[in-house]
């Protein structure tokens, strides 16, 4: 166990944690930039480009194959470090969860102020008419998903080009800036605006925990080069 982050959870009282896609690699869901990660898998086009708005509405089929191919994982369950995190919050230490995934994996740990900065996978919504629908509706689809009323259903997740939720990012700052620790895990801090908001952190117990480097393992005053899943599972 690392001693030193075991002691700052216990004294802190307002930590948030700021995720990306490594949380949820050891429930099995593969991240972008990993080895193993999509972009270094083989498609027509590169990930970036389909999972980009104008290709959405350009070549929607060709989204929707890659889309269940690779980004639902319905099956998909929380790891320890999702478990421990909603250990946290329930114990009134953790004021948020901010995150650039869409598996809904921390609400299925039972984490509760989940601020989820690129939507859920979880939530569908008709263009035409705004009707809701689950993530089994569209499992139980193929080709195109469309709405009762005839208009294309498109997946509450923000793609390339388009811009973040408001309201989503102004909760989300706000418990940055108002956190005695900031754990930031499993995440490039490659994805821009969402990785800027790690700037708004002004304590002294910023904690990286990621497999490999990224741009703030400089200002960091803690880094972990391990599974997250491992380091938190041995955390109190
Ligand atoms: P990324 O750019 O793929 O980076 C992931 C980072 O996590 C890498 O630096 C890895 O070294 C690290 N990592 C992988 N596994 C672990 C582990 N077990 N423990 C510690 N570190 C690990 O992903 P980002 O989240 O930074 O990029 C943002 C994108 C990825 C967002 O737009 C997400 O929507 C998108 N994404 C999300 C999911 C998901 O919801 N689970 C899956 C794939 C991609």
């Amino acid at each position: 166990m690392n001693e030193t982050l075991a002691k700052w959870v216990e004294e802190s009282r307002r930590i948030v944690f700021f995720g990306g896609a490594g949380v949820s690699t050891e429930s099995g869901i593969p991240d972008f930039r990993s080895v193993d990660g999509l972009y270094n898998q083989q498609y027509d086009y590169p990930p970036e480009t389909i999972l980009s708005h104008t290709f959405f509405m350009r070549k929607t089929e060709e989204f929707f194959r890659f889309y269940r191919n690779k980004m639902l994982f319905p099956d998909a369950l929380p790891n320890a470090a999702h478990r421990k995190l909603a250990h946290w919050e329930a114990a009134g230490k953790l004021t948020g969860i901010v995150t650039q995934n869409i598996d809904g994996l921390h609400q299925k740990a039972g984490s509760k102020r989940v601020y989820e900065l690129h939507g859920s996978v979880l939530r569908n919504y008709c263009m035409k008419c705004r009707k809701f629908y689950s993530l089994d509706d569209i499992m139980h689809t193929q080709g195109v998903p469309r709405c009762t009323c005839g208009g294309v259903i498109k997946p509450d997740v923000v793609l390339y080009e388009e811009p973040l939720d408001n309201e989503v990012v102004t909760r989300a700052c706000a418990a940055i800036e108002q956190a005695d620790m900031m754990i930031i895990g499993g995440t490039s801090l490659n994805v821009y605006p969402a990785a800027g908001l790690v700037d708004l952190y002004r304590g002294s117990r910023l904690v990286l925990v990621n497999l490999s480097g990224t741009p703030q393992d400089d200002r960091a005053d803690l880094v972990i080069r391990e599974r997250i899943g491992q380091v938190f599972a041995e955390l109190p």
